[in-house]
């Protein structure tokens, strides 16, 4: 039988106690997604650099497992710092993220190519509805935590941003974060 648990939740850390899972995700991981190649090699040149954090709560058996996020603020070139991007495996299922501390924009693409872009402020809830993809950005100075809560079976499918690329993206325009169409977006 699985028992209810309180899990603590570092808003400002990201630090989640117990956790059952912990990885990093470095720059080279993320290599071909942003939208200057050259400042992409200037960047790695610098070092490896780790963009986020995911911290997992997950237990056998249930329907659903939690977690942080916590995105460390930075640029290549002038676009910010942001996650790998996926859909779900399973197209019924979405998920939800909930802004901690720090600033985001939470990028969103539908199956047909529509695009959103969320503010994440501290106390923003986003809905992500099934079969939406979803990418976060970092646009501040300090980490952007967010917690996330999701079904285990969701599965993450990476290639098809992996692929195209999102439609949007994040950039520094005159010192703040600007929404701007990706210039390497493929349509198909
Ligand atoms: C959120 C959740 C995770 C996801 C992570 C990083 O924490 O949606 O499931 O793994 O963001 O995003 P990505 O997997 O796209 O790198
Ligand atoms: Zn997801």
């Amino acid at each position: 039988m699985l028992l209810p648990e309180g899990v603590i939740i570092d808003g400002t850390t990201g630090a989640v106690t117990p956790e059952t899972r912990h990885y990093t995700k470095r720059l080279s991981e993320l290599r071909g997604l942003f939208q200057d190649d050259h400042a992409f090699a200037e960047a790695m040149d610098r070092g490896d650099a780790v963009v986020y954090e995911v911290a997992e709560y997950r237990k056998e058996n249930s329907d659903i497992f939690f977690g942080t996020t916590t995105m460390y603020p930075g640029k290549v070139g002038k676009e910010y710092y942001f996650t790998r991007g996926h859909f779900h495996q399973r197209r019924d299922m979405g998920e939800v993220y909930y802004a901690q501390s720090g600033a985001g924009i939470l990028l969103l693409e539908s199956r047909d190519g529509r695009a959103e872009a969320v503010e994440m402020r501290p106390g923003v809830c986003a809905f992500i509805p099934p079969d939406w993809a979803h990418r976060t950005v970092n646009v501040g100075d300090d980490k952007f935590v967010f917690v996330w809560v999701c079904n285990p079976q969701a599965g993450h499918d990476y290639a098809d941003i992996q692929r195209k690329g999102m439609r949007l993206a994040v950039i520094e325009q005159g010192g703040r974060p600007a929404v701007v169409d990706n210039s390497k977006y493929l349509s198909s």
